[in-house]
């Protein structure tokens, strides 16, 4: 009998080694140095507070996104992605539909990404660190259904 708990304490030993390996990488990630950190928010009303912002090529950009609307999130979800240079926005979004499992982050298309962000709920906020990439005009969305049409934006690399 006494054996049969074994497994219990392996699995909460390794629960509480999960917690503590998550908690460190997000200190480090919020730790880590960039050169430049640009914030956006999403609203219910469907929109972002920023649809332009600038960077330079080869800068570490931090994107903090925030949801502070109060809708749920099967309602009024947002993610922000940032595509790649000549990336059809309606064709990415369009397929983005497919993928309601993913939190419509087309999986298919990840090579026409830049960076994303996750989809968020109310009062949620998600951080992301990636280089900007050559200069140019690149296109961001929000991949939530129908939501490209009003959330989006242009970020320009100097
Ligand atoms: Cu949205």
């Amino acid at each position: 009998m006494k054996k049969s708990y074994l497994p219990i304490l392996i699995l909460a030993l390794l629960a509480v080694g999960g917690v503590s390996t998550s908690v460190y990488l997000q200190a480090a990630k919020a730790e880590e140095k960039v050169d430049v950190t640009i914030e956006v928010k999403g609203t219910d009303t469907m929109m972002y507070d920023k649809t332009a912002f600038e960077v330079k090529a080869g800068q570490k950009v931090k994107l903090v996104f925030k949801n502070i609307g109060k809708l749920p999130k099967a309602a009024m979800g947002h993610n922000l992605v940032i595509l790649k240079k000549g990336v059809n926005v309606a064709t990415f979004c369009s397929e983005a539909i497919k993928f309601a499992a993913k939190d419509y982050f087309p999986e298919t298309k990840k090579d026409d990404v830049v960076a994303t962000t996750k989809l968020l709920g109310p009062g949620e906020s998600d951080t992301v660190i990636f280089t900007a990439p050559e200069a140019g005009t690149y296109d961001y969305v929000c991949t939530f259904p129908g939501h490209f049409a009003l959330m989006k934006g242009k970020m320009t690399v100097k």
